[in-house]
């Protein structure tokens, strides 16, 4: 199954890159977007399309925005969202893509961090809306807590991504993407996670299958007109 890995953001291009560097999906096609021109342009030449999005403010509902039924047309069966949560841009199109495209019958993943604690009440709280969209709206949800890193003494400076990219490594090592979205017993899955970053009693990286399929259709709809 050849991926369309879709970077959204500055930090989920960062995502994108680090995940791409481990030769996972060496036939994956990169789409860039952001609403940041000169982000955009720095990031999209690896990419095989760019989309430079109008930035958004306050609540947005899908079918609000341009470009994001665009993006997903271009995209492949099967989808793998970058994002790092907490920012405008990663926090508001990453939902609504992945929303698109599972609603298109896609199959659908979502690699997403959640920002630092310092970063303020604002952020984190538009990354937790941001993350409860993605999380009923992807087969598969690995979500990295940015807040834990510290708490690793063996990451340094340039590792930012590299437990949640280890993590998905590991699981990958072991089963195929859609295989892990079929796995009924989600605590299961949290042993692919490496044991380093199973930090106490709130990992530093979580995995969690089958979302989508959690939730009803009016309960999905709840959750993104909430915003
Ligand atoms: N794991 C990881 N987190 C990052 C990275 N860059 C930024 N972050 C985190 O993600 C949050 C959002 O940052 P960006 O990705 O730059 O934001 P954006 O999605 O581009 O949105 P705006 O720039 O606000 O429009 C930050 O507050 C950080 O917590 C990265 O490379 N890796
Ligand atoms: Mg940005």
């Amino acid at each position: 199954m050849n991926e369309t890995i879709i970077a959204v953001g500055n930090g989920g291009y960062n995502l994108a890159a680090d995940l791409i560097a481990t030769g996972l999906f060496p036939d994956a096609r990169l789409i860039v977007c952001d609403t940041n021109k000169k982000d955009l342009e720095k990031n999209s030449v690896n990419g095989a399309e760019s989309f430079l999005l109008e930035k958004l403010r306050g609540k947005v509902k899908s079918g609000d925005t341009t470009f994001v039924e665009e993006i997903v047309e271009k995209a492949s069966d099967s989808v793998i969202i970058c994002a790092t949560l907490g920012g405008m841009t990663g926090s508001k199109y990453a939902p609504l893509i992945a929303l698109e495209a599972i609603l298109k019958g896609k199959f659908v993943c979502s690699f997403f961090s959640m920002p630092y604690e310092f970063e303020g009440e604002q952020k984190n709280k538009r990354a937790m809306n941001a993350r409860m969209q993605l999380i009923v709206s992807s087969n598969l949800a690995v979500q990295q807590n940015n807040d834990r890193l510290k708490e690793v003494q063996s990451l340094g400076l340039n590792d930012i991504d590299k437990p949640l990219v280890d993590t998905i490594k590991s699981a990958m090592s072991h089963k195929s993407l859609a295989e892990l979205a079929d796995t009924k017993n989600n605590d299961s899955l949290q042993a692919y996670i490496p044991e380093e970053y199973r930090v106490r009693d709130m990992p530093l990286v979580w995995i969690r299958s089958n979302t989508y399929h959690g939730i009803s259709d009016d309960e999905r709809k709840n959750i993104f007109n909430l915003y």
